[in-house]
């Protein structure tokens, strides 16, 4: 049975239609946008900036994963960055769904109790045993994303090793991870896969994934993709600056809409929103006619 509903802490997303969150990186570090939105003031006008371009959620992250190897942060640093972003967002927009993009417990039951709904997890739970307890106690959505090894080296190529059928790897590692969910106690209906582009896999495995995405969907879980800006759009597409690749981040949400995702993970939401809601309108138009 497909998943129509994402269940999270403070309701439910519909998922008839194509879902756009987007990414809001109060970090100095990020790979595209680092620096831009550190202070909570600069970080609120960009939430609401999303909000006015179409975001159904709003991804706060603290800590980045950049594939020039990123510098790990303490909770209590990462905390410091995102939980007054959080709570601000919860306050000024209620309508708009937070989640929170962190590895470690403790900041995410500081944000799932700041108005957070949604623990995005580029770890699928690898890193913090303790995650799984916290996410189902306060009910939260969650997205478990395919990654190797850790925060510093998981968007580098250091892991990137594969044999013939990538999304099989892929799947063997994720779907434990899911089952796990499951078994401490998180719905369902609250579990979003994400085979994590660009995460420990060079341009040849994230297309790989992208190209097979229907064995993804097949889980029987709802799927996001984050393909925005990424190194492989760069090298596709001869663009070197990351906030240049909105058109190569429009073709491939596009494809992985038709394959079956539904939740999009973008920088650039205005395009995403538009670009999605037309590919599906065509979709929707193909299935009933
Ligand atoms: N990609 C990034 C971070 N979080 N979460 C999910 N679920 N899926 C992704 O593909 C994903 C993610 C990396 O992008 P960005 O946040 O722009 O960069 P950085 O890690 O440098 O902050």
């Amino acid at each position: 049975m497909r998943t129509l509903h994402w269940i999270h802490a403070l309701g439910a997303i519909p998922l008839e239609r194509p879902i756009v969150m987007g990414i809001l990186n109060v970090t100095p570090d990020s790979f595209s946008d680092g620096g831009r939105f550190l202070s909570t003031d600069d970080a609120l006008r960009r939430a609401e900036a999303l909000v006015a371009e179409g975001a159904d959620i709003i991804d706060v992250g603290g800590e980045s994963t950049r594939p020039q190897g990123a510098t790990p942060v303490g909770a209590a640093e990462e905390g410091r960055r995102v939980l007054p972003v959080i709570a601000g967002i919860a306050r000024r927009f209620p309508e708009t769904v937070v989640s929170v993009d962190t590895v470690k417990s403790d900041v995410a039951e500081r944000a799932l109790g700041d108005g957070a709904a949604i623990v995005n997890d580029v770890s699928a739970f690898r890193l913090d045993a303790r995650m799984p307890d916290v996410c189902a106690r306060a009910g939260a959505g969650v997205v478990l994303m395919h990654s190797r090894g850790g925060v510093s080296d998981m968007a580098t190529f250091e892991h990137a090793s594969y044999g013939d059928d990538v999304v099989g790897e892929v799947l063997g590692e994720l779907l434990p991870r899911a089952d796990a969910a499951e078994r401490a106690g998180i719905r369902r209906e609250a579990i979003v896969l994400d085979p994590g582009i660009g995460f420990s896999k060079r341009s040849e495995h994230s297309l790989a994934v992208l190209a097979e995405l229907p064995r993804v969907v097949e889980a029987g879980y709802a799927v996001l993709v984050g393909v925005s800006r990424k190194r492989f759009l760069g090298e596709l597409t001869g663009v070197r600056e990351p906030a240049e690749r909105v058109h190569g981040t429009t073709g491939a949400n596009v494809m992985a809409l038709a394959f079956g995702a539904r939740i999009f993970r973008v920088h650039d939401v205005a395009a995403a929103r538009h670009a999605l809601d037309v590919a599906w309108a065509i979709l929707q138009h193909e299935q009933n006619g």
